[in-house]
Order: structure tokens, then sequence, then C-alpha cells
């Protein structure tokens, strides 16, 4: 996985939606009707070229690494221990609306943490945010973070002060704690989490192992395939990390689900293991009405461009969190992709200056969805 690459083809038999229905094995950042970027090996792209695909080269991925994954960028990221330490300190400043709780454990048993704010346990209505189910993309931790010391700081002033007396609020910024240590200390580009399969590759997606139409697919990017980066995993929820969220949302009954990604600029809502819309017209009106209410209000802060859209348009995938939470308990659920848009503003690997403006756009956007799901 040397190389990133640009694909496109002027060929109707290499039509770009099919390059992710195919068992090459490729690391897939990017695809649209029009083009996609990929990482990938000398081999596999052959093949490619071989079926009729355009390959450009972007960057060498060691190159990448060195003009992106700087010491500076990293700096400003938590670690799973720097997140811990700042929920805990969250949590002890405002003990009346704050509870630290460990939601489960990771394979290498790192606890995952979340914070319930409200005033009240066992409130009707309850929504959950949740970051970095995917390693290597830090931004989605730092976003929902924020978000709950936003909440908290602004407890005392109307809607936040309502919301947090009616209701209770659920963050989980890192469900991925192994992934993410192994992405900050030694593979930068890590998506998976971290266990060992049946033939001793390493990972499980974790967005691909949950248990709504899990496996149904096997393509790129839904694979059976142990080494690929989208491995969907012995069996739904074979995972600890999956299993953490599972147990979560089974027993809290959410309202409203948002899980951060990055990255690509998106707003997706379910379904992602099929083209074919929700069948449910209210739901899917709903749905997709808010999402392009969300990406209107993102741009309305500094101007960047969220695309609206079913997650099967990005590209199919089964077992997502949003399949599954929408799916099994019909909470209205969306995916949000951050910051950048393109691989070569640095995809993954933004820098940590752009954590601010990134939440700053994704604010207005997360109290929408509150204030929509409780009204
Ligand atoms: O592939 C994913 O899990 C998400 N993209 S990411 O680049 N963050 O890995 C997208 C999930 C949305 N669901 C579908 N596209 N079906
Ligand atoms: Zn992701």
């Amino acid at each position: 996985m040397n190389l990133i690459v640009n694909v496109t083809s002027e060929r109707p038999q290499a039509a770009m939606n099919k390059l992710a229905e195919m068992p090459l094995g490729l690391d897939i950042w990017e695809l649209t009707a029009e083009h996609a970027v990929v990482r990938a090996a000398e081999a596999q792209l052959e093949r490619l070229e071989k079926m009729g695909y355009t390959i450009e080269q972007l960057q060498e991925t060691e190159a990448f690494l060195s003009d992106f994954a700087t010491e500076e960028a990293a700096s400003g990221y938590h670690s799973a221990a720097t997140l811990e330490h700042d929920m805990r300190a969250l949590a002890q400043r405002f003990p009346e609306i704050a509870a630290l709780e460990e939601i489960g454990r990771s394979v290498e048993k790192r606890p995952i943490w979340a914070l319930r704010l409200g005033e009240r346990k066992g409130s009707t209505t309850k929504i959950a945010f949740m970051g970095c189910h995917h390693a290597r993309e830090w931004l989605a931790v730092e976003v929902p973070y924020l978000l709950a010391e936003h909440l908290l700081t602004n407890s005392t002033t109307d809607p936040v002060s309502t919301w947090l007396s009616t209701s209770e609020i659920w963050v989980a910024p890192m469900v991925n704690p192994d992934g993410h240590e192994h992405s900050r200390t030694t593979e930068r580009l890590w998506r998976k989490n971290r266990r060992t399969n049946f033939d001793g590759t390493i990972g499980v997606d974790p967005n691909r192992n949950y248990g709504y139409m899990w496996g149904t697919l096997d393509i790129d990017t839904s694979s059976h395939t142990p080494a690929d980066e989208t491995y969907v995993g012995p069996r739904a929820f074979s995972e600890p990390e999956t299993r953490a969220v599972r147990d979560l949302i089974g027993r809290e009954l959410f309202a409203g689900v948002i899980t951060y990604h990055s990255y690509s600029q998106l707003i997706l809502y379910p379904w992602g293991y099929t083209r074919k819309p929700i069948q449910n017209a209210a739901d899917r009106n709903a749905m997709a009405t808010l999402a392009t209410k969300m990406s209107t209000l993102i741009k309305a802060v500094h101007g960047k461009e969220y695309v609206a859209e079913q997650s099967s348009q990005l590209y199919p995938t089964a077992g997502d969190t949003t399949d599954w939470t929408y799916g099994v308990y019909g909470i209205p659920s969306f995916t949000i992709e951050l910051r950048p848009r393109t691989a070569m503003e640095g995809g993954f690997i933004l820098p940590a200056s752009q954590i601010q403006p990134t939440f700053e756009e994704n604010t207005p956007t997360a109290r929408a969805f509150i204030a929509a799901v409780l009204d």
C-alpha cells in the first residue's frame, strides 16, 4: 500500500461505482462518480489498469506521511490517556450534570469512555454522539469531545440548560482506543481495531461489525477477507468495541445518534447496505431534510460544503453503525464525515490548527440535531 493514487475511467465497463465492488483489497479514501482516491500496492494498481482504469499517482504514502504527519500536527490531538484525563476532569468540574462511564473495554482491554450529560439519570429522551470508530480519524475524537465541553460550559444558559434538565446527552469520543493508539504510535494510517484474526492478520473494521444486514456484502468497501481494511469480522458484534456501543444503545434507547468520522465533508443517513432508499417515507424525508439543514448550518460558519446524501451514495457497506441504529431501533442516525474534502489537503491527517474551526462549524449542526430530536 505504498502509493496514493487518483483513479478515473472513461470506459463504461470500468465504471467508478464498480471499483468498490471488486475484491482487490484497496484502501478506498474517496469515491465519486468521476474519481476515486485509493491507497494501494503496485500489483493492485496494475490489475486496475488492466481492467481499463486510469491511474494517476498523487503521492507515495511515505512522502504523504512526512508532509502531513508531523509532530506539530499530532501535538493538538488527544491520546487515549489524555482523553481519559480530560473527560474525567470535565466530569469533576461539573459533578451535578456530568458523569464519566466506562461502557466497555477494547480488545487490548482499554476502557471505552462515555460522558453522560444531564441532571438526572433515566430521562426519557436521550441522544448519543460517538467518535473514532476508525483509528486514523483523529479529528473524529476531538469534535465530540469539544461538543461535550461546549454543552457543559454553556449549561447555565438556554437552550442547553433546558436540554440538560429534561434529557441526557451521551458522548463517547473514542470507540476504538486500541486502533487510535496504534495509529498514534506506530502506523498513522491504521483504520481497524487490534483484533488478531484467525489467519494471523490484524484488525476488524468496527464500522462493519454491527448487526443489521451484517456481512451481506463482500466487496472492497465491506470485505470478508481478514487482511482487508474493511474486514467485517467473523460475525456481527464479534468485537468488544461494537458490543460496548450495542449495549449502551440497547440500554439507553436513544432518540438520535450522530457518529463522527473523517474525511470528505459529508452528512450521511441510512441506508448504507443498499442503494434503495428507506421505505418509510416519513423517516426518509425527516432524515434527508435534517441532513440538508445541517449542511446549510455548517456552511454558514466557515463556508465549508458538507454534502448531504444517503450513505450508500458514497459507497455501499453492510454492518455500519447507523444502519444498525436505524434498522433495529428506528433511531434517526447520521454519519458525519469531517474535514477536509480531499486527500491532498491531508485527508485523515489534518493539522491541529483545524480542530477548532471544524468544531465551530459542527456546533450549530449538533445543536440543531439535539433541538430537532427533543422537539
Ligand atoms: O467507510 C466508512 O465506514 C465510512 N467512511 S470512512 O472514510 N470514515 O471510513 C462511511 C460509512 C458510511 N456508510 C456507508 N458508506 N455505507
Ligand atoms: Zn471512518
